[in-house]
């Protein structure tokens, strides 16, 4: 008898996509069925491979189901949680009392599935005084938030579904999705004679085998690439000249700038034929519409944030916004990186990381930093740490180093579903359901002209001995004496009467009392929680989510078809939250919609970046390779194939192919080594040295190697022996080596050295 299907969704990766799973094995605890759910407003029953895998996420060999504390001989005891609870607060305490609130250190969050702790921990940290926090994000997007601020103050995403000219920029959506349906996308792109599809890559990937043109730059020179693009839709008068002149505030400069680069050259420096850059720049120029996608493949490299500049020159001087196909602004749920708004503006003052004085861009401090931030005498170094969701020890740059700092802290507490790189150097383990056996949704809601949002409804009940997040930070805050019983007890009176009753109580004694304020999450999870749908409760937190939003977007709630008097609407987005299984559409624009959302001064672009322009300059005089002959290749450490997921599945089963992860290499390199498929070779960076199984690829231009993410993952074997599979990226990468502007990594450009092994 076939069972029924569950509504779920993707944990995989940013997309989560939707859907519907069926249950079984022994326990009925494994997923038996997997496919997409047609109901899913984005997704719309599409799936890539990789969910078909991921009852090894839910069965995974290393998860933790009991707290554990670490003993002085370095290994581990069960402890109970009250315990647990008892024995973090003091001694989080302690450091605060000591040395400062701003000396404890938040890292995490969420991964790619669950931001919903995100949304809790920020009480926990107010209850300690933390001031600085970090994620995933400042490793990788910090240089292009830092970039849209400046130019307009608030976040873009390009219209690919809509658009006639696609640009990818150091993305492969073939593997790494981050877009809706991104296979279908990319084939319908590539299917139209009238559209086209520019990709800018070293590798010939498979998104760059669909392209039209594929601008197959040399690594690390896509800031000259880049300005010579820019420079031939200035000379080839290619512009939007009197969109910039409506629009744009200070053009001239930028004009200015890019007229004076040198296009022969630059080309020839990023190894690109002149002719196919010039043919590239055409057909962006004439296009009706250009969506860009910019990723990793700039971000985590040389120039990061003029890269990201550069980038965003070529929409803003086409002037390829606000329109359809083009980029626009969303309307998120929730503000992802908690403070966009702050360096929005004309003159922005970044805050700065109390050691290294490095910027703190949207509320984040550089992940290439924290190490440092850690490892000195400061008297304001981190001292305490609580990692959530994240494996830092594994995903940072600089791998040794980063454990040496984590190994450091006074106190490290770790809050996961498994016993991670991290979590072994950690004094406290604080184990949680796993996705599936809680609610959860992300944050990650950056669709236009419809925008949706997935709370998930939990499949499984969790193993005893693990609680979920919104409790651990709850209890954490009550420790921490963040409120009282007493607080509550209105709350609790209101919310048992009606959510109607709630609203004015919340409203009136927490969000308007600075003692209770900051501690809103827990206070919603504690009240208003409990009278939610069984395990729903988690969600709690949407329901101020919804208020907000429906605060700041009123019309696009309504064109979404949540209207009423007072607070009707954002009561029914709610209501329909909790019982759409399949997700919600909850935001719907028109294209001009994004023109109100930019966030300057005068609500006009401004395109001069002086210390961009500066560094636009300076290209002048740089060396385009890796400038060390003792290094001549370069190593990309962190590529992302068809069976990767950073470091969400452990169980290195779960890989159908390339269970290793091998060194992508090109046939003539091979040659030149004299190696073939399956060789080993020794790789060395500056850092350490490994020994890796080749895999000779069309992929590769000479020179370029690539080392797939997340592998190098220890767990189990069946003999309860711990082995570890495939390459660490980071063991082979440098923390100095990143962006001098947002100290964003350069994982793509790794320079490295190659032998057989015999
Ligand atoms: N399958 C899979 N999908 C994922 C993930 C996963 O782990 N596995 N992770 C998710 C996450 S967290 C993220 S952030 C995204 C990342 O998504 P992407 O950024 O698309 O992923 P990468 O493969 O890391 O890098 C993209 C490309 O950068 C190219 N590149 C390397 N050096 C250079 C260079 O010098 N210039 C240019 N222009 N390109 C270069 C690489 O060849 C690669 O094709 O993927 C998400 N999706
Ligand atoms: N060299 C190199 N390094 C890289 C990259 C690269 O390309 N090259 N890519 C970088 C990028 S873009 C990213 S996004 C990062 C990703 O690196 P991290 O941000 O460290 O995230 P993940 O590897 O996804 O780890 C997610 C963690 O969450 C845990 N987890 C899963 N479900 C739950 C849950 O429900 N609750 C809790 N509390 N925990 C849970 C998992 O066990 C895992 O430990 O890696 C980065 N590191
Ligand atoms: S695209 Fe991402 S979220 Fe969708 S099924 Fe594939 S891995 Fe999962
Ligand atoms: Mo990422």
């Amino acid at each position: 008898m076939a069972g029924s299907w569950e509504k779920t969704a993707c944990i995989l990766c940013e997309c989560n996509c939707g859907l519907e799973v069926q249950l079984g094995g022994e326990g009925g605890r494994h997923f038996t069925r997997i496919r997409g759910d047609k109901a899913h407003p984005a997704s719309q029953g599409y799936a890539c491979e990789k969910p078909h895998r991921l009852d090894y996420y839910q069965n995974g060999p290393d998860r933790v189901t009991s707290p554990l504390r670490r003993k002085p001989d370095g290994t581990f005891e069960e402890i109970d949680w009250d315990t647990a609870i008892r024995e973090v607060a003091q001694r989080l305490s302690a450091v605060r009392d000591q040395h400062g609130g701003d000396t404890i250190f938040y890292y995490g969050g969420g991964g790619q599935g669950n931001h919903l702790p995100a949304a809790y921990s920020a009480a926990t940290r107010r209850a300690m005084g933390s001031r600085y926090r970090s994620n995933a994000l400042a490793q990788e997007k910090t240089g292009e938030f830092w970039v849209n601020g400046r130019l307009m103050g608030t976040a873009v995403r390009g219209d690919f579904e809509h658009c006639e000219v696609a640009l990818f920029v150091g993305k492969n959506p073939w593997q790494s999705h981050s877009i809706p349906r991104a296979r279908v996308t990319l084939k319908a792109i590539a299917k139209d004679p009238k559209r086209a599809m520019i990709v800018i890559d070293p590798r010939r990937t498979e998104t760059a085998e669909l392209a039209d043109i594929h601008l197959q730059v040399k690594p690390g020179t896509d800031a000259w690439l880049l300005a010579a693009l820019g420079a031939v839709l200035v000379e080839e008068d290619l512009i939007a000249s009197r969109w910039l002149e409506e629009h744009v505030d200070d053009h001239e400069p930028v004009l200015a700038a890019l007229g004076e680069v040198p296009i022969s050259e630059y080309c020839e420096r990023s190894g690109v034929p002149e002719a196919l850059v010039r043919e590239a720049a055409r057909r962006i120029g004439k296009a009706e519409s250009l969506a860009v996608f910019e990723d990793l493949g700039i971000q985590m490299n040389r120039h990061s944030t003029l890269s990201s500049y550069l980038n965003k020159l070529l929409w803003l001087l086409t002037g390829n916004f606000g329109k359809k196909g083009a980029q626009y602004v969303p309307a998120p749920l929730v503000s992802l990186a908690g403070g966009l708004e702050k360096i929005a503006g004309p003159s922005p003052k970044d805050k700065v990381t109390p050691v290294v004085g490095a910027r703190v861009i949207s509320g984040l401090v550089p992940c290439n930093v924290i190490a440092d931030e850690i490892l000195t005498d400061h008297p304001k170094r981190y001292r305490a740490m609580i990692v959530e969701s994240a494996n830092p020890a594994h995903s940072l740059a600089d791998s040794r180093r980063m454990r040496e700092a984590l190994s450091t802290l006074d106190t490290l507490v770790v809050i996961d579903i498994a016993m991670t790189e991290t979590a072994r150097l950690a004094d406290y383990v604080l184990p949680t359901p796993t996705q599936y056996e809680k609610a959860e949704a992300t944050f990650f809601n950056f669709e236009f002209p419809e925008n949706y949002f997935h709370l998930r409804h939990p499949l499984f009940d969790p193993p005893d001995g693990v609680l979920s997040e919104p409790e651990i930070h709850a209890r954490l805050c009550e420790a921490l004496g963040a409120y009282t019983e007493e607080d509550l007890a209105p709350l609790h009176e209101a919310a048992a009467q009606s959510r109607e009753a709630f609203i004015p109580v919340f409203f009136g004694t927490v969000l308007t009392n600075p003692k209770l304020a900051p501690y809103a999450p827990v206070i919603l999870y504690r009240t208003l929680g409990p009278r939610l749908p069984k395990g729903l409760e988690p969600g709690a937190v949407v329901w101020g989510l919804a208020h907000r939003f429906a605060a700041a977007y009123p019309d696009s709630l309504r064109r979404a078809g949540f209207e009423g008097k007072g607070f009707e609407a954002p009561e029914r987005l709610f209501d329909a939250i909790l019982e759409s299984p399949s997700g919600i559409v909850y935001s719907v624009d028109g294209y001009d919609e994004s023109w109100k959302r930019i966030k300057t001064a005068g609500g006009k672009f401004h395109a001069a970046i002086p210390e961009l322009l500066d560094a636009l300059g300076s290209l002048r005089t740089q060396e385009a390779g890796t400038g060390d002959d003792a290094f001549p290749f370069v190593l990309s450490a962190g590529e992302r194939r068809s069976f990767t997921a950073n470091t969400i599945l452990r169980n290195p089963a779960w890989r159908k192919k390339d269970a290793q992860g091998s060194l992508r290499m090109s046939p003539n390199d091979a040659v030149q080594l004299g190696v073939t498929d399956g060789d080993r070779v020794r790789l060395t960076t500056k850092r350490a040295s490994v020994e890796v199984p080749v895999e000779v690829s069309g992929m590769m231009q000479p020179g370029h190697v690539s080392l797939p993410n997340g592998l190098g993952l220890d767990h189990p074997d069946d003999g309860g022996e711990r082995v570890q599979t495939g390459i660490a990226p980071n063991e082979l990468t440098a923390s100095e080596d990143r962006d001098w502007l947002a100290g964003t990594p350069w994982h793509k450009h790794v320079p490295a050295r190659i032998e057989a092994v015999q």
